[in-house]
């Protein structure tokens, strides 16, 4: 009875240890869960020009730009990034109103930037 009770803290302490390992565990694999779509920025275009998302579904978007800065801007979305020149950034977005949207660059980068844009697809 005496061994049980020196024991108890060392048992308990354990069982945190093991707690902890099994949350950050399941952390981990939940955001490895969210869906990624890659959308290349590059003087006039995004590529893909089109993507179709889930409503109520998370996804990360990450955004590349190939050459110079860039913006990627959708309100409806609250998406309002800057995609600095060569640079990666991830937003996490997840959509609650179906429809198309469309994205635009609101960062000056050159002659043609008023006309590149992408769709944005939410079902
Ligand atoms: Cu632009």
């Amino acid at each position: 009875m005496y061994r049980v009770k020196q024991s108890l803290p060392a048992i308990l302490f354990a069982l945190a240890i093991s707690a902890c390992v099994l949350f950050t565990e399941t952390s981990r694999v939940r955001a490895e869960d969210v869906p990624v779509i890659d959308i290349t920025a590059k003087r006039f275009a995004f590529s893909p020009d089109r993507i179709t998302l889930k409503q109520g579904q998370r996804v990360k978007l990450r955004l590349h730009s190939e050459d110079v800065t860039h913006g990627f801007f959708l309100r409806p979305l609250k998406l309002d990034e800057e995609i600095p020149a060569g640079q990666t950034v991830e937003v996490t977005v997840t959509p609650q109103t179906t429809g198309t949207f469309t994205t635009i660059c609101d960062h000056f980068c050159g002659a043609n930037h008023g006309n590149m844009n992408m769709t944005i697809v939410v079902e």
